[in-house]
């Protein structure tokens, strides 16, 4: 399956487009704007006008767009082409965006594999970057040489939900970190202090922490949480600094207060003397995982 048809080209889709361009596979590309599609064109890759046309023009069509409903607003202009077709959603969306369009797009009697890209554009094609997929695993066997353009191709299982759960949850991660980074940087501000100056030791104060990330992943395997160095009491009691040091240096505590409150809850639930991972529980469980 050399011939690949790639929707969307914002930032990563032309990344992908790109990778396969070097990789030699005859490529046709479609974009809304369809100015967008000059960059791909003049490196090689064939323009299609139409929906129709780049879906005829491959058996194997990739989306890569903002997210699932704009996939979705794409194969709604021309269901009856997707007969056959091995469809790779690479968009976040989430695990009932996915169930739903995998459901969509069965029922018109194509298939569909969901992708997770956990780098970014310029990271497209190197030996570090992984991509994780879930859905039919037809697909992803027999589009295998194809998604080693890109990245590692890890497949997490039939389950078409899995790579959007994934995908969300390493965003959280991400997302997490940099919430954090910015609240450090409106403090250091608000004292005058560059972030030029500071972020070499915060980025090694992080570095640390997610050394211990592996023991604390196997505490919250396993349900087992071992008397720690570093327990949540004192740490309710930090983070109730942060937020008032924050309001006293006219720093918004927006981002850390619903921290704080995860903590405090903690306590309260008798789990001052253990370790963070003992906070997981009381994040999950609220409500049942939608099914669609
Ligand atoms: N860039 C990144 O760092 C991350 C890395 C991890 C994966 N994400 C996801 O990849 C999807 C695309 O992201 P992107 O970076 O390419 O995004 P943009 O550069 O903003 O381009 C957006 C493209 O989506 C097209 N589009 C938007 N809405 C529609 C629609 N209703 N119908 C058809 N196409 C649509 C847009 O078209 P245009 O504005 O040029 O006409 C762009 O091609 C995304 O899910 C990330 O979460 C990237």
């Amino acid at each position: 399956m050399s011939h690949i048809s790639v929707f969307g080209l914002g930032a990563m889709g032309s990344a992908l487009v790109t990778a396969l361009l070097r990789a030699g596979r005859d490529v046709t590309v479609w974009n809304r704007t369809a100015e967008r599609a000059e960059a791909c064109a003049s490196q090689g890759a064939r323009r299609a006008d139409t929906v129709a046309e780049a879906l005829d023009a491959s058996p194997v069509a990739v989306f890569c767009v903002l997210d699932d409903p704009a996939v979705r607003e794409i194969l709604e202009q021309v269901p009856e082409k997707l007969v056959g077709k091995h469809l790779i959603n690479l968009t976040n969306g989430t695990p009932a965006q996915s169930v739903e369009l995998s459901d969509w797009v069965v029922a018109r009697g194509a298939r569909l594999l969901d992708g997770a890209i956990l780098v970014t554009p310029e990271m497209i094609g190197h030996a570090e970057a992984s991509i994780l997929y879930s859905g039919d695993r037809g697909v992803f066997e027999t589009t295998g040489s194809l998604l080693t353009c890109w990245a590692e191709p890890v497949y997490l299982g039939e389950e078409i939900r899995l790579a959007a759960v994934h995908d969300l949850a390493f965003l959280s991660a991400m997302f997490g970190m940099f919430s954090g980074y910015l609240h450090a940087a409106a403090l250091l501000r608000s004292q005058g202090t560059p972030m030029t100056a500071v972020t070499p030791r915060i980025a090694r104060l992080l570095e640390a922490m997610i050394g211990t990330l592996p023991e604390t992943a196997a505490q919250i395997d396993s349900g087992h949480y071992p008397p720690p160095t570093s327990n949540n009491r004192m740490m309710t009691s930090g983070l109730a600094n942060i937020v008032a040091g924050s309001a006293q240096q006219g720093v918004r505590p927006d981002l850390m207060r619903p921290v704080l409150e995860l903590f405090e809850r903690g306590v309260e639930a008798g789990l001052g003397e253990l370790d963070i991972s003992a906070l997981v529980p009381l994040l999950y469980g609220v409500t049942q995982p939608s099914t669609n």
